[in-house]
């Protein structure tokens, strides 16, 4: 009945990261998946979060609703947006709870295809590979708007530019507002402002993807693109939990549709949960619980806020370390790009033969395109991965 099914390819980083635990090697780093990890190299457990498992403790389980935890919802709105957000108190946002942000973007396609039918999607090249996958699952076809600039090691803005302009008006464009998943590299405030101007004269279609806020200055700071846009235009605003409240197998998320008006909100939330509907019902409770205590609690709230800071300084000073380590090595490796980069990834520019001989010589693990996950960095392993930078990069 199924000879003729095709064996799956495995996605490229959970196989590294299956390959990693395999590797028998006392010294090896982890820097491929994109996880947080603290300097014993651990999944902390957050004590916000850990506080907030301790007050819903385990009560009955009905069903959520399509849309999810009210809780929850609410303090989605909140924490992407801001609590005075003219669009929120204008109650023309339409939010619901997702499985994580994969689902987000998930459901995001799926209300697209449907409601917005037949147009082109343009995603960065590069940019997380599932982008592709789930738009092309709802029936789009996709394509890519340059983002990465190899030589500078920064945005290529003008390519970026030219890209959008030059796609059909009404194009649906995903962006990566904050930390940008592979490269680390993202628009500055001008530049946020010039790409925003062309994206609402273009009548584009903007799907806001944002999986690190607060990794990159400040859980408020990091939603200033799409808080800025959400004051101009309609769009659409993924976001995900997993790395923020080290919450990876809860699958937390949220999407939340940015509408003309209250009545245009209440349409699209009702088919917002229709999509969910048809697709698994309703969003787990657990998850929903914890982040809905947590957002809905100022204390524990304001420890979560903390807490995210934490995570943020850890890795920037392991940017820092690795910097420094380098340096001291070697005056001729470019470190620049460690320093200007940002959130949990780094795009190194070294090549697929580079992070292979990386990996097989010394045991460190980055993604085939050069990305490192610094999150995985800590000062037991930093030399390590120094070295082995330096002596890869200097052939
Ligand atoms: N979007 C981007 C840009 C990501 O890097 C990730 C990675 O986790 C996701 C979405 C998916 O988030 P989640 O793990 O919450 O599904
Ligand atoms: O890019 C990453 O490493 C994270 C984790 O299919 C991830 O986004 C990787 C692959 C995947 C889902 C999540």
């Amino acid at each position: 009945l199924f000879g003729q099914v095709e064996a799956f390819a495995g996605d490229p980083i959970l196989s590294l990261n299956d390959s990693f635990k395999a590797d028998p090697r006392d010294r090896k780093v982890n820097l491929s998946i994109g996880v947080y990890t603290d300097e014993h190299g651990r999944i902390p457990v957050l004590g916000s979060v850990r506080a907030a498992y301790e007050r819903i403790g385990f009560a009955e389980r009905p069903y959520l609703p399509m849309e999810g935890h009210a809780l929850y919802r609410d303090g989605v709105q909140k924490l992407v947006f801001g609590a005075s957000h003219p669009a929120l108190s204008d109650k023309r946002i339409a939010t619901i709870q997702t499985i994580g942000g994969t689902g987000a973007v998930g459901i995001a396609a799926d209300f697209l295809a449907k409601h917005t039918p037949g147009r082109t999607v343009l995603v960065s090249d590069p940019t997380w590979e599932n982008h592709h996958g789930l738009f092309q699952r709802a029936g789009f076809k996709t394509a890519t708007y340059p983002y990465w600039d190899r030589a500078s090691r920064s945005v290529d803005f003008d390519g970026m530019v030219k890209a959008l302009d030059a796609a059909e008006a009404g194009s649906i464009v995903v962006l990566q507002p904050v930390c940008h998943n592979p490269t680390g590299v993202d628009l500055d405030e001008a530049q946020q402002a010039a790409v925003t101007d062309l994206l609402v004269a273009k009548g584009h279609i903007v799907v806001f993807d944002m999986a690190y806020q607060g990794f990159g200055t400040s859980l408020e700071a990091d939603a200033a693109f799409v808080r800025r846009y959400a004051a101009r235009a309609s769009c659409l605003v993924a976001n995900s939990f997993s790395k923020n409240f080290s919450l990876y197998g809860e699958r937390c998320g949220g999407l939340s549709v940015v509408c003309r008006d209250r009545d245009e909100a209440e349409r699209v939330l009702g088919q917002l949960k229709l999509a969910v509907r048809r697709s698994y019902s309703s969003p787990p409770m657990t998850g929903g619980l914890l982040v809905g205590t947590v957002l809905g609690n100022d204390d524990l709230r304001a420890q979560w806020t903390r807490e995210v800071e934490t995570m943020r300084n850890r890795m920037d000073a392991m940017r820092k370390l690795l910097a420094e380590e380098i340096r001291k090595l070697s005056n001729e490796v470019d470190i620049g790009f460690l320093l200007n980069q940002r959130g949990m990834f780094s795009f190194t520019g070294l090549t697929e033969q580079q992070v292979t001989a990386l990996r097989e010589r010394d045991g460190v693990y980055l993604v085939g395109s050069g990305r490192m996950c610094v999150a995985g960095l800590n000062e037991a392993n930093v030399p390590t991965v120094a070295k082995s930078f330096v002596d890869v990069s200097q052939g």
